[in-house]
């Protein structure tokens, strides 16, 4: 079979399974890390920080029995304002429509009351959905403590398979993955097998540059930051045009993303470009501008504007 083949071949063997699988958790557990393990590539956006992720964001995984499509979520958390709402909703959505659920705990700490609180909304919106715990971080984990961490995050919720793993040194990924696919029901392939996600080029630029911003700031700053890309042009075969605007929520903000002299958004347009470029196969041409949208993460119409939406009704 050539190349050309491969990609117009839609049959799929008889026994193919597939689903959706939505990874949950508190904040910072490594959801979108998994996820990325699993893909092979980075497809959602990774920091230290909490609540790194705002939207619900598609993984494929595909091998020739089965295709997992993973939808990665903004970590659970009792919201501050507007967007921590949305991103709440986002999260519980995806527990609704899941076909199995992935939740993700840090093991290197007991369980918190968080984590109570996710095993009630588990319960109430997953119904007999099949869940399974992905015991992560155990790189980090203290032979001392392991015995009694493990049981703690077990006795939290009523669950199919407990998995020890750490998603960023890739141990436990491949059991987690044949885990979840004997879960599956039977089904076709829904998406072509070279695919990994759905999100276009702008959404990864607009994504790319919040990454570098969160990395590279302080206290509120990197989550009072919304990121639109105002144009996204192929200029030519190796140059693309990509002019953002990056929205804080205060005018001191404004200050520091700019930076002394220009240095911090000098800074923030390197490291983008740095990461871009091989993505895109092309030079990037970055233009930023940094503009006050005065407490936007309190503002439904704002947040509207700035595309956080919720495209559909849920089912309760
Ligand atoms: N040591 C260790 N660190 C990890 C592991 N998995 C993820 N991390 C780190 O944990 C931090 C958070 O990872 P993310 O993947 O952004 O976590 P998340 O659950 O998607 O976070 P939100 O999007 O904010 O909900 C990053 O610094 C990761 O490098 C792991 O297995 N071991
Ligand atoms: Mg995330």
């Amino acid at each position: 079979m050539n190349d050309l083949d491969t990609i117009f071949d839609d049959s799929w063997p008889e026994d193919h399974r597939s689903g959706f699988v939505a990874v949950v958790g508190r904040p910072n557990v490594g959801k979108s890390t998994l996820m990325n393990t699993i893909l092979g590539q980075k497809v959602a956006i990774v920091t230290p920080r909490p609540q790194t992720t705002q939207r619900q964001q598609l993984g494929i995984y595909s091998e020739t029995h089965g295709q997992i499509i993973f939808v990665d979520t903004p970590g659970l958390h009792h919201p501050q304002h507007k967007l921590g709402e949305f991103m709440v909703r986002v999260a519980e959505d995806a527990v609704r429509d899941a076909d199995v659920i992935l939740w993700v705990l840090d093991v290197s700490v007991p369980p918190t009351t968080a984590d109570i609180y996710i095993a009630e909304t588990i319960q109430r919106l997953g119904k007999n959905t099949p869940v399974i715990l992905a015991l992560n971080k155990a790189d980090l984990l203290a032979p001392q403590n392991r015995d009694a961490y493990v049981s703690a995050c077990e006795a939290l919720i009523p669950h199919q398979q407990a998995m020890l793993m750490s998603a960023l040194n890739d141990e436990g990924v491949r059991d987690l993955i044949d885990i979840l696919l004997a879960l599956l029901p039977e089904g076709p392939r829904y998406y072509p097998a070279d695919q990994v996600s759905e999100v276009n080029l702008r959404f990864i630029a607009a994504e790319v540059i919040r990454e570098k911003i969160m990395l590279a700031t302080e206290q509120e700053i990197p989550h009072s930051v919304a990121v639109e890309i105002a144009e996204y042009k192929e200029r030519s075969e190796n140059m693309t045009y990509i002019s953002a605007i990056i929205y804080v929520e205060r005018d001191s903000q404004k200050g520091i993303i700019i930076g002394k002299g220009g240095s911090m958004i000098k800074k923030l347009g390197q490291e983008t470009r740095a990461e871009l470029e091989p993505i895109l196969g092309t030079q990037v041409y970055l233009d930023v501008q940094v503009k006050v949208l005065k407490n936007w993460r309190s503002d439904p119409k704002l947040m509207q504007r700035l595309g956080y939406r919720i495209s559909r009704d849920t089912k309760d």
